[in-house]
């Protein structure tokens, strides 16, 4: 399992609100959403990463959510070019920071477009989602540094998936072979190498957590996802992601990993 020692996030700011949204679930409390970050940055911390948290960007509502903005491997990482227009240029602000941290660093080019969000690493394979977010040819250009870097890829069509924003809004990488995944993602054939936990009906949105080192942030509110995983030996800690679900956000979008 690939152990992680830093991350980076970013609060989110007094723009929050204006952020793109399907949920429907009401307009985020700012200062709520302030404290759940705080949280889950203590909750990375005590995973044993050093996190790095970002000021608010204003004028990129959507910022908070930084796990869109690259893709982070051992020794090389991709800037992204994200999908929808209103971000697209939170990904120049993360090269900036990650300058800092890569010596290989790459970008994805337009007409490629990729969100952090649709990509999966599980070992040293990474899954690609073709969304609405990420296209056919930014996946390419993804694969094609992900293998230069020795890893393997496949792509995972979601644009008729129901209910899926992003790839990881329905698997997570759990270690040791072993995926979470949402019903509508279960009998993936491209699953098959892996052990396979599928989230109950009624839980979809628990299918989106992570696994940071020795524990699982899970979203709390999901207590028959959370006995399945206890039961099967990992070490979870509950979070309220209430504010961020409001966004379609959820755990892993909340910062870039590495
Ligand atoms: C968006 O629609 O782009 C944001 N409101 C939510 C992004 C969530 N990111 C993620 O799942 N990786």
């Amino acid at each position: 399992m690939t152990r992680f020692s830093k991350a980076i996030t970013r609060q989110p700011g007094g723009s929050y609100a204006k952020g793109i949204t399907t949920a429907a679930l009401g307009t985020p409390v700012l200062s709520l959403a302030l404290e759940q970050h705080a949280a889950y940055c203590q909750a990375l911390m005590r995973c044993g990463v050093e996190v790095f948290t970002l000021e608010a960007d204003e004028r990129f509502p959507d910022s908070t959510f930084v796990e869109d903005t690259a893709v982070l491997t051992r020794h090389m990482a991709v800037v992204t070019h994200p999908g929808a227009d209103s971000r697209r240029d939170e990904a120049d602000s993360m090269r900036a920071v990650l300058t800092e941290q890569y010596a290989d660093l790459r970008s994805i080019e337009a007409p490629g477009t990729v969100d952090g969000g649709d990509i999966c690493q599980a070992g040293e394979h990474f899954f690609i989602g073709i969304s609405a977010r990420t296209n056919p040819e930014g996946a390419r250009q993804l694969a094609a540094h992900l293998k230069e870097a020795g890893f393997t890829t496949s792509e995972i069509d979601i644009r008729e998936t129901y209910g899926l924003l992003h790839l990881k809004s329905g698997m997570s990488y759990l270690g040791n072979g072993t995926l979470l995944v949402d019903p509508v993602l279960a009998d993936q054939p491209d699953f098959a190498d892996y052990r396979v936990l599928t989230v109950p009906e009624g839980e979809r949105y628990a299918a989106n957590c992570i696994r940071v080192n020795d524990f699982v942030l899970f979203a709390e509110g999901y207590p028959l996802t959370a006995a399945m995983l206890a039961s099967e030996g990992f070490d979870l800690i509950p979070l309220d992601v209430s504010e961020f679900r409001k966004m379609d956000g959820g755990l892993s979008c909340l910062s870039l990993r590495f």
